[in-house]
């Protein structure tokens, strides 16, 4: 019997079935004509759901906050053109910070390039340095050769970008029309039908045994018996909780203590980490420091750490640095670490277990970095206060405490994520924290946060800074539209603040203009233009209800707290001259 189809629509089934069979479950699809087979298999594919997203920018950074949240592939749709390159800044977050995304850019047929057709530029590894994978299936052809190649190719993006390389891939899919699905262009026997049924993946891919070479265990045991006199540091990054738990034992038994960056979520898990030290960049910012610690060893997992400090204190003290990961990522402006490519989790449980690893049971300076982290700990309070005045920092560590256990946190880029890794303490919560550090972009933030938020039950809270906020405006549909209940805390400083703490700022003639570039918008206007709720908080007791309510509202919010910026800056300073005081009187003390 012969069945009348479409062969691009067709095509596009085979394409997203075969995805659907692998386990993607999320797709993010803006309009066009040229990707109509994909739209429209999407609109009709029962084990994926589709997000329609008109801005293609904030459709990439919301499937990114969705495989985010997943740990599992999103696919992104765009029809040909400039909308396929409106994706680069989310495959470049998603690239550098190694989130799983399949990008499907429609395309027309290739002999059209160049040629002056409309809405056709040249696809063809679009991304260029930003992919793991690139692959343009060609026009759709019904034989079982090329069937099979695509749903081979569809099974290689989901492994590539999901278990192998895990990152962003591109798959390019160019059609002639027409493109509707009752536009019958073939008539196909059953043969066919039933090789376009999805390859059932028979066993579960299995992720090639990335091993903790001896020879790399071996260097690392020989500086543990050299040494007790180690530092381990944790970057922003996605840890698992067995990770947390195999550092706990590691750190322990070697004594080692623990700077970790806020942004990933160590310093807010439910169970504390012993050896953990919070304020390591205020102690960092003490010159006296490497007189207290000055460690022969690090032992470095995630990426490069917020504190700016760290480098300096690394030039001075010159320890070896080892940095760890399984995919053998550099994370170390300095190029001075030794890069070993190794499972996180089995490395710190092969070294815990280790026989050959005698145990250290004495360290000189940790007792010394938990006393100093517990005393700058009680400097806080008082400095940030924001029971008269609101300040920044303040109002974040505020947030910290009046949000619920379990919550998700997405921070953003510029002075939030600092204000996060330089002053918030640990707070035994389990706050899972999210941000954009693969490139640092203030472009996407607010689409990152609600792809989050659309996938948790919990209460998602989005820290982000005025000009973060403006950039990101058209995502505010996406909330609205699906109504993702996003509590946005909008810190309102009239500008890029961040440039303060710069000695550009010194540069009146300039500086305001150039780069603080207030844009003196009305979010409230903005705001309400797309039917979200607004508040804007003027006290602390107006913060801590509004923290606390929206939470059950499960409806979108933003609240806007307007900041002053100088002053939120001198109270800044006022605790790194405290804490250095706090410093220097111990190390008086300690040497005696
Ligand atoms: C896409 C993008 N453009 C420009 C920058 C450079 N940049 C870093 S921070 C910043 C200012 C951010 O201002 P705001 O969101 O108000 O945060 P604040 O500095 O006030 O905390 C800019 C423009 C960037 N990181 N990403
Ligand atoms: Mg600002």
């Amino acid at each position: 019997m012969l069945i009348k189809i479409n062969r691009n629509c067709f095509w596009a089934n085979i394409f997203f079935d075969q995805l659907a069979e692998c386990g993607v479950k999320y797709a993010c699809i803006s309009p066009g004509s040229r990707s109509t087979p994909l739209t429209y298999a999407l609109s009709q594919n029962k084990k994926i759901k589709s997000y329609v997203i008109v801005d293609e920018r904030t459709s990439g950074f919301f499937a990114l906050g969705v495989a985010k949240k997943t740990n599992s592939p999103v696919i992104v749709v765009t029809t040909s053109g400039t909308a396929a390159a409106e994706l680069y800044p989310a495959v470049i977050e998603a690239y550098q910070n190694r989130v799983p995304l399949i990008i499907c850019t429609a395309d027309r047929p290739s002999r059209l390039r160049n040629s002056g057709a409309n809405q056709t530029i040249n696809q063809d590894h679009l991304y260029n340095n930003h992919t793991r994978f690139f692959y343009d299936t060609g026009l759709p052809k019904l034989d079982l050769k090329k069937i099979r190649q695509l749903k081979e190719a569809a099974i290689n993006a989901f492994d590539i970008c999901s278990k192998q390389y895990i990152g962003p891939v591109q798959i390019n899919i160019p059609f002639e029309k027409p493109l509707e699905p009752n536009s019958f262009t073939d008539e196909i026997e059953e043969t066919i039908l039933l090789e376009s049924l999805p390859d059932e993946l028979t066993t579960d891919y299995k992720q090639p045994k990335i091993s903790t070479e001896q020879r790399e265990i071996k260097l690392v045991a020989d500086l543990l018996r050299k040494s007790s006199n180690g530092l381990i540091t944790i970057g922003p990054g996605n840890f698992s909780d067995s990770f947390f738990d195999n550092l706990e034992n590691f750190s322990l038994k070697y004594s080692l203590p623990v700077f970790s960056d806020a942004s990933n979520g160590l310093r807010f898990k439910t169970k504390p980490l012993s050896n953990l030290i919070a304020n390591y960049d205020a102690l960092l910012r003490s010159e006296s420091f490497p007189k207290l610690f000055s460690p022969k060893f690090v032992l470095h997992y995630g990426r490069t750490l917020t504190s700016p400090k760290l480098d300096v204190f690394y030039s001075v003290v010159r320890p070896k640095g080892i940095i760890i990961n399984r995919f053998a990522d550099v994370h170390d402006p300095t190029r001075k670490f030794k890069v070993l490519k190794a499972n996180e989790e089995l490395f710190l449980e092969y070294l815990s277990n280790s026989a050959d690893v005698k145990q250290n049971d004495f360290s000189p300076h940790l007792k010394a970095l938990k006393f100093l982290d517990y005393e700058i700990d009680k400097l806080k309070p008082e400095i940030f206060s924001i029971s008269k005045k609101i300040n920044e920092t303040g109002l974040l560590l505020n947030i910290i405490d009046s949000i619920q256990p379990n919550s998700n946190l997405m921070i953003g880029n510029s002075i939030p994520i600092r204000d996060l890794d330089f002053f918030s303490s640990a707070v035994h919560k389990n706050i899972n924290v999210f941000q954009n550090r693969g490139a640092s972009g203030i472009d996407g933030i607010t689409s990152t946060a609600l792809g989050i938020c659309s996938q948790s039950r919990n209460p998602t809270y989005l820290v982000t800074g005025d000009l973060s906020f403006y950039y990101d405006i058209n995502s505010l549909l996406i909330a609205k539209q699906y109504n993702i209940p996003l509590i946005t805390v909008l810190i309102n400083n009239n500008g890029g603040a961040i440039f303060k703490f710069l000695p550009i700022a010194e540069y009146k003639n300039v500086f305001d203009k150039y780069f603080l570039t207030s844009t003196n918008l009305s979010f409230k206007k903005l705001t309400e233009a797309f039917e979200i709720d607004y508040k804007e908080l003027k006290s602390q007791s107006d913060i801590l209800n509004h923290i606390k309510v929206s939470s059950v509202r499960r409806k979108p919010a933003v609240f806007e707290i307007k900041t002053n910026a100088n002053y939120s800056l001198s109270l800044r300073k006022k605790y790194w001259k405290k804490s250095n005081k706090l410093i220097e009187n111990f190390l008086r003390n300690y040497e005696a």
